[in-house]
């Protein structure tokens, strides 16, 4: 069933332009486009894509905006997986959900590398959005959901995974003192019985420092017997130990409900992968919508931190 009017279910408002990037604005041949992470310039806004072409595997494209809004797609992919090297056995079957944190004015790029002995978290930067410069893998198997804070928390780079345990997804912070080497890893949130992220969390979008602490917004997956739902949710993090909840959001912000969001390679999924938030603090949530189209959904940040707990 199509709701006609979902304007008053979810706190997030969707744009009427949704989806606004779908496989058919590729201009290469490709199954889906889904996962983009977007990135403020000074040109607008650039959103790096999470491509699965037809071989199955997926890989990276530019699009680009002068509005955060209407893109125009890069002819040729930007970032594939490594065929040789020390990437290389670690990427075989694809690169996935890239996301893009700036810090100490350099351009990072957390993505997931997906290989024949599980998915990896690995680091690139770029200084162009075109050329990529792998830098490490910075975990073992069994993690994904990688975001680095945009700055020092402690003395020490701090970055959000998801690894799994007993096949359980719960949101971590490691730290690091060069970005490579990680540890004092310790659990955030981890799923809630009976709540709508029963069954998974994880990181979603680059941390966002408030004075209230640091705002996430991550995802949440219900299990249900008819499969998996993906759901978008917040929760506010102390901003001198981000292990330490201050509060979190009880109600979803946002639930798939439009067609665009129910049918698509994988229905049922709301997976946000960045945002980006004017100087008025006007937001542009950017997610996956059925890991088939991007979409664009609306906020304050006073509303996500007012509104959503
Ligand atoms: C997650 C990730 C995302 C994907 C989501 C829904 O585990 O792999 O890339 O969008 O599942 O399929």
């Amino acid at each position: 069933m199509q709701i006609r009017n979902v304007k008053k279910l979810d706190l997030l408002h969707r744009v009427p332009e949704n989806p606004v990037i779908t496989v058919e604005d590729i201009p290469f041949r490709a199954n889906t486009v889904f996962n983009g992470t977007p990135v403020a310039t000074d040109d607008g806004v650039y959103l790096l894509l999470r491509i699965e072409g037809q071989h199955g595997y997926s890989f990276f494209a530019l699009a680009r905006s002068t509005d955060g809004l209407n893109f125009t797609i890069d002819e040729k992919p930007v970032m594939l997986p490594a065929k040789e090297g020390p990437f290389a056995k670690y990427e075989t079957k694809g690169i996935e959900d890239p996301r893009i944190t700036i810090l100490e004015g350099t351009c990072y790029v957390v993505y997931t590398a997906v290989g024949l002995c599980g998915s990896r978290i690995a680091l690139a930067k770029t200084e162009d959005y075109v050329n990529y410069e792998r830098i490490a893998i910075i975990s073992e198997p069994g993690n994904k959901d990688g975001i680095l804070f945009p700055r020092k928390i402690g003395g020490r780079y701090a970055r959000l995974d998801r690894p799994i345990g007993l096949g359980v997804g719960s949101m971590w912070v490691s730290y690091s003192p060069d970005l490579i080497n990680w540890g004092d890893s310790q659990v955030i949130i981890s799923p809630r019985s009976g709540y709508w992220d029963n069954f998974r969390v994880g990181a979603s979008v680059t941390p966002i420092e408030t004075e209230e602490g640091w705002l996430e917004i991550y995802h949440g997956v219900k299990m249900t017997s008819a499969g998996p739902i993906y759901r978008i949710g917040v929760v506010l993090l102390d901003l001198d130990d981000p292990s330490k909840v201050i509060k979190q959001g009880a109600q979803p912000i946002l639930s798939p409900r439009e067609d665009y969001e129910r049918i698509g390679d994988i229905g049922n999924v709301c997976f946000a992968c960045g945002a980006v938030t004017d100087d008025d603090g006007n937001m542009k949530i950017y997610y996956g919508a059925a890991d088939t189209s991007i979409c664009i959904a609306t906020c304050t940040l006073d509303q996500l931190l007012n509104e959503a707990f």
